[in-house]
């Protein structure tokens, strides 16, 4: 009987041996070939980086060390060596932008992408295979790996207004992004409660705006007790930040906030607020927190702002808000009711819609393209090369792609990271409560509502983390960010048909989680009935 029970448990050993390990890959591949050899890592395995990838060399010597313990002599080239790792760009690879092909034999490993981009998410890739738990520490399995994006736009957006977090803070949640082959950044730098961008022709937009606490020129404390709080980036660290990101193949997209939810700049410029007859709020409870759209000198002022963001961002979008407009302050000034009666307009959205052609013509004047919240939408039409974020709710997602528009869906009912993640727990509640589950259940793409071909408006889809909330230690930020950030990731990478919760919760608790501590990260862990 001991003996059937002990030859029984060899042979399973033995049958799992066989069996190729689990990978674990999130967000999950197009296409995987596996076989049950390995490739074994020499102990000072050569990695050979294609010119064209360059500037990401270090980033890859130093990232695969990181997940393999073993040093890598980093060499530029692009010819195949026995037992060397190669990436390679090859513009005439039959793939999607952003897509690569990961091959592993037992003789060495060979990325190749369409773009640079595209061989930095095959190298996520590797790293993810040679940290999956059941892989053996020190080889890798042979495999080949076919694999491009769903979506172009795959974004996370970061409010480091409500609370600053520091260059180095920024620096690893732009990390652990393309660790997830996330590839924008929206850089929400500027709102009620700190402006935190260097702006060289206007300085006291961080000097006065970027600090709150007690004192004359600082702003209300907003939560921060009787203490200054507060910081900003020198346009330094901006460009630190950019070229750190680029090296990681993720954009950062910059927003400056107008004409709403601009207390910071009124506090710092009084003047470019509204003179108004009565004190109104918006939402958020804010006083003089809107720019006057009657007052001209105030397009002069927008115009040195978003040249000195076209000079920090080289992206192709700059975000210029447009949400939650306390219109009604516009009702209240002079200038405004004056420019109102000039246009012949009849409600503020038209105002609004004013505002925004013109803010349009400058980001144009300094070949940019202009992105803003679905708002913008209201008051008249807007150039259709306007990129719409849908945060209200899938439907103005799908409003926005009926006008024409490039939309990137945001609805804050699954894909906001401020939301609490529990009844119980800390963060906003207004749109839903919003647990890892509930993220990977969204689906960007409302087929019956649209045509194919609005249907290819849907640039992708993006996360946000409105920071209110993030007055905790700053780690809170990471609880409330992974792993529905994991569960992004799959949404905006992986097809449709590949979708299943089960084999995604799998793949997260067995590997990719660990991966999570690896890089860092304090995130929130699934109470025991989580599944
Ligand atoms: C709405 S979403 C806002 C933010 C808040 C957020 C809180 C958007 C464009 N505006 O100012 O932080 O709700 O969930």
């Amino acid at each position: 009987m001991k003996k059937s029970i002990l030859l029984l448990a060899v042979f399973l050993i033995s049958l799992n041996a066989l069996q190729a390990q689990k990978l674990d890959i999130i967000p999950k591949p197009v296409k995987i070939e596996q076989k049950e050899e390995v490739f074994v890592i020499p102990s000072s395995v050569q990695i050979i980086v294609d010119k064209k990838l360059q500037k990401s060399t270090d980033y890859i010597g130093s990232n695969f060390l990181k997940n393999t313990g073993i040093v890598p002599i980093l060499s530029i080239g692009n010819k195949h060596k026995k037992n060397a790792i190669l990436f390679l760009v090859d513009e005439k690879i039959d793939l999607p932008n952003d897509g690569y092909e990961l091959i592993v034999t037992k003789k060495g490993v060979r990325v190749k992408g369409k773009s640079p981009n595209g061989v930095l998410n095959g190298f996520q890739t590797l790293l993810q295979i040679c940290s999956a738990k059941e892989v053996q520490k020190g080889t890798i399995p042979v495999v080949k790996i076919e694999d491009y994006p769903r979506f172009e736009w795959r974004g996370m957006m970061l409010d480091v207004s409500r609370q600053f977090f520091d260059k180095q803070t920024v620096k690893n949640y732009i990390d652990w992004l393309a660790a997830h082959k996330m590839n924008i950044f929206h850089w929400h730098l500027t709102d009620d409660n700190g402006w935190r961008a260097e702006i060289k022709s206007m300085p006291d937009l961080t000097l006065k705006g970027a600090w709150r606490g007690p004192g004359e020129v600082l702003l209300p404390s907003y939560g921060s007790g009787n203490k200054r709080y507060g910081g900003y980036y020198t346009q330094d660290d901006i460009k630190e930040v950019v070229a750190y990101a680029s090296d990681r193949g993720v954009s950062i997209m910059p927003e400056i906030e107008i004409p709403g939810h601009s207390r910071a700049v009124t506090a710092a410029y009084p003047e470019i607020g509204c003179v108004t007859t009565q004190e109104t709020k918006s939402v958020q409870g804010e006083v003089k927190n809107v720019w006057c759209v009657g007052r001209e000198e105030n397009y002069q002022i927008l115009d040195s702002i978003i040249r000195e963001f076209t000079e920090m961002f080289p992206f192709e979008y700059i975000h210029v808000a447009g949400d939650e407009v306390n219109r009604a302050n516009w009702e209240q000034c002079a200038k405004c009711k004056a420019l109102m009666e000039k246009e012949g307009y009849t409600d503020t959205f038209q105002l609004q819609n004013y505002f925004f052609k013109r803010v349009e013509k400058i980001v144009e004047k300094y070949n940019r393209k202009t992105a803003g919240w679905n708002e913008i939408l209201k008051g008249g039409e807007m150039n259709p090369n306007i990129e719409i974020f849908a945060w209200q709710g899938i439907g103005y997602g799908i409003e926005s792609a009926k006008k024409g528009h490039p939309t990137v869906m945001i609805p804050g009912q699954y894909t906001y990271f401020d939301m609490a993640q529990s009844e119980n727990e800390r963060g906003h509640r207004w749109a839903a409560i919003t647990d890892t589950k509930r993220v990977y259940s969204f689906e960007p793409i409302p087929e019956n509502d649209l045509t194919s071909e609005q249907q290819k408006l849907i640039k992708g889809v993006q996360g946000a983390l409105w920071s209110e909330y993030l007055d905790r230690p700053t780690r809170f930020m990471e609880y409330q960010s992974y792993p529905r950030i994991s569960a992004l990731s799959e949404i905006a990478w992986s097809k449709k048909e590949d979708k299943n919760w089960d084999d995604f919760y799998g793949r997260l608790t067995n590997s990719h989680l660990q991966r999570l501590v690896n890089m860092g990260i304090a995130f929130r862990d699934f109470p025991p009935s989580a599944t």
